[in-house]
């Protein structure tokens, strides 16, 4: 069986909760205590040596890093349309994951980690990335339902979580419309699971 080492809080484990959940994939959630720094223990440093969870184990196959997970359920669990095969829709896709490990962690998971668990982080350059952020994805999903194709994919299941967690590190999503819209789309499916903290949008 699927293996998920994780922590209920993590925005990026939701995401692979998230992609468990569409594939109807039954799994183990393996919870590790991140105030004892159980990620950063001999047995679990064998399994990732970043010491950072989510961590996928399925049978002799390991993976770390939210993002390297989503595309591994996607080839192995999914159909085409959650990482596309054809080369300009996979570097789309592909620009996305990286929004999400570049801009999405250094602005809007940067402001969570402070307001909510007081991570001393420079605040000032964190909301420029947040506010600049939040602009391109308005403008963006003006005129597109889904990040990188015409069909949802793993793009949008990677930069959900810490945009729809956004209120707390102190951001409104409130002047951002087609985000919002954007964030109820994906809360809509049958399979959405909600996280804490998430607060669903009104549909
Ligand atoms: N690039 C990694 C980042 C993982 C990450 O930052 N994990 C956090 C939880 S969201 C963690 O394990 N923090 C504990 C630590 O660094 O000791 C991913 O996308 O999975």
């Amino acid at each position: 069986m699927l293996e998920l080492f994780e922590f209920p809080l993590s925005g990026n484990c939701h995401k692979v909760r998230l992609m468990l959940s569409a594939l109807k994939l039954d799994y183990k959630s393996t919870l590790l205590n991140g105030a004892a720094k159980e990620q950063k223990s001999a047995e679990f440093l064998a399994l990732n040596p970043f010491g950072q969870v989510p961590v996928l184990k399925d049978g002799d196959v390991i993976i770390r890093d939210s993002q390297a997970i989503l595309v591994y359920l996607a080839r192995a669990y999914g159909d085409d349309a959650w990482f596309p095969a054809e080369a300009s829709q996979a570097a789309a896709v592909t620009a996305w994951l990286s929004t999400a490990a570049n801009e999405v962690v250094r602005g809007p998971n940067a402001l969570r980690l402070h307001y909510k668990f007081g991570r001393a982080i420079n605040r000032e350059e964190a909301s420029l990335i947040t506010q600049n952020l939040l602009v391109l994805l308005n403008e963006h999903l003006a005129q597109h339902n889904w990040l990188a194709t015409p069909k949802m994919s793993i793009a949008d299941l990677a930069v959900y979580p810490y945009i729809a967690l956004a209120h707390e590190g102190q951001v409104d999503l409130a002047p951002f419309v087609h985000v919002k819209n954007w964030l109820s789309r994906i809360e809509l499916f049958s399979w959405f699971v909600p996280m804490p903290g998430i607060q669903l949008q009104a549909h």
